[in-house]
């Protein structure tokens, strides 16, 4: 195999002073911040279909990028080259690891049974390079949403034939999660709601989806995946309601179905926003619930109504995430880089150069993180604003021993409450400012 991306070398840490748009300003892979190496910290993934498969093509134009790579388009020469190209890629940014749904890999046949004999050929091939490649599977899903047999959903389609298809989906990316040696396997719901209300058994659908999934995890565990299964929230698009809504929906719906113990979430920035909430509001919902298991790093455009998938550069936004993963008991999975280079950045050198945004974003985040966390102003500001369940009627309500009564008599006899104490939102932002630029 020759190289592809001949004009681009190795990316290399050169330091913030540096004006090489092909070099890393932040993201020093051996550096140890709070503890261990940057690396450690950031098991940063490579998306296979933004990357390897978007060309720029969208609803109102043809395909900016030429992702060929040198081979005719629908073939299993093509699947390799983008094999060949996603590998020679990871070596050079230093992304160790890479995500990919079923038809990303191959073209999808007619026949189930020929799409299947051609993922098995083209694993074959990505296992051979992976001997002697430190590159590993992320995660691993299968693409229910594309084809037009999914128009009504896949496990909440109201045709019992097409959730078959989907349960054989499933089960051969799952293989193929399990051959690649793959950490996780995503449920990410693209088509897994309604259009209208009119049409659609709700609670039908939403017991066919926990069906699906309990499927996979007897599957799952039956063929040796020892990790995770991640849902991957977001509230709407393509559908105008998807039942994952958000991190607590999915929570909730995967305690009502007895799924949480095989489930984590995968959480994407860009869905938490359409879904009205920050990106931080559902990485911490997902850590207090014991539930955060891996995320899609990416950005979007609090303009615009749909999920754009940008490169994160907002290092603030990427403080407040690595803030939520430093105090989490880590991620089983690690940060995919769900995000396509804009459609008028169509050459070879605009990958690599989304890259290097997208890991320095991080690197920044997670240095500013540490420093908010070794500054200690933020969590001893809240320590002490929940001091008053510390002892007294209030250690006794945290306790959950207090009666209804008691703290009623309790009030009456104070006969009003003090006021609970100032916030101190600005001053917080301040210290926020001040790790971060001081
Ligand atoms: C779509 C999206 C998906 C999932 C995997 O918005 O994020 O690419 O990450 O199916
Ligand atoms: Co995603």
């Amino acid at each position: 195999m020759s190289e592809l991306f001949t004009d681009i070398p190795k990316i290399r840490y050169e330091g913030p002073a540096s004006k090489n748009a092909l070099a890393f300003k932040f993201y020093d892979a051996d550096r140890i911040v709070h503890g261990k190496p940057m690396r450690e910290h950031l098991p940063f993934a490579m998306a296979w279909w933004h990357n390897l498969c978007n060309a720029g093509k969208d609803m109102f134009g043809d395909p900016t990028a030429d992702k060929s790579f040198g081979a005719e388009k629908n073939t299993m020469a093509h699947a390799k080259a983008k094999v060949d190209a996603g590998f020679e890629f990871m070596l050079k940014t230093g992304i160790r690891y890479f995500c990919f749904h079923d038809i990303d890999l191959v073209p999808e046949a007619d026949d189930i049974n020929e799409t299947n004999r051609r993922l098995d050929e083209i694993t074959d091939y990505m296992l051979e390079k992976m001997k002697t490649r430190d590159i590993a599977c992320l995660w691993g899903t299968a693409n229910m949403f594309g084809n037009p047999r999914f128009m009504n959903g896949a496990a909440s389609s109201n045709s019992a034939e097409v959730f078959c298809f989907a349960a054989a989906q499933v089960k051969k990316a799952l293989e193929l999660t399990v051959k690649l040696g793959g950490r996780g396997y995503v449920f990410w719901g693209g088509r897994e709601g309604y259009e209208t209300l009119l049409n659609t058994d709700m609670k039908f659908e939403q017991d066919n989806i926990a069906r699906l999934m309990r499927m996979a995890v007897n599957y799952g565990r039956s063929i040796g995946f020892k990790g995770d299964f991640y849902i991957e929230p977001k509230p709407k698009e393509p559908m105008k309601h998807q039942y994952d809504y958000d991190a607590a929906t999915a929570i909730g719906f995967l305690r009502a179905n007895g799924l949480d113990q095989d489930f984590k979430l995968n959480i994407e920035a860009n869905h938490a926003t359409l879904a009205g909430h920050s990106f931080q509001h559902d990485l911490r919902v997902s850590r207090i619930n014991g539930m955060l298991g891996s995320i899609d790093a990416n950005q979007g455009d609090l303009l615009l109504g749909w999920d754009t998938d940008e490169f994160p550069f907002d290092v603030y936004e990427a403080t407040m995430c690595m803030y939520e993963v430093l105090q989490s008991d880590g991620l089983t999975g690690g940060f995919n880089f769900d995000a396509k280079s804009r459609r008028a950045s169509y050459t070879y050198e605009d990958m690599f150069e989304s890259f290097i945004l997208g890991m320095d974003t991080f690197a920044l985040g997670l240095i500013k993180a540490a420093a908010l966390i070794e500054d200690g102003r933020i969590d001893a500001f809240v320590q002490e604003r929940y001091a008053s369940y510390k002892d007294g009627i209030g250690a006794r309500i945290a306790k959950g021993e207090a009666t209804l009564e008691e703290c009623a008599t309790r009030a009456m006899a104070a006969k009003a409450p003090a006021l609970p104490g100032s916030g101190k939102q600005e001053y917080l932002e301040s210290v926020v400012n001040s790790v971060l630029f001081g």
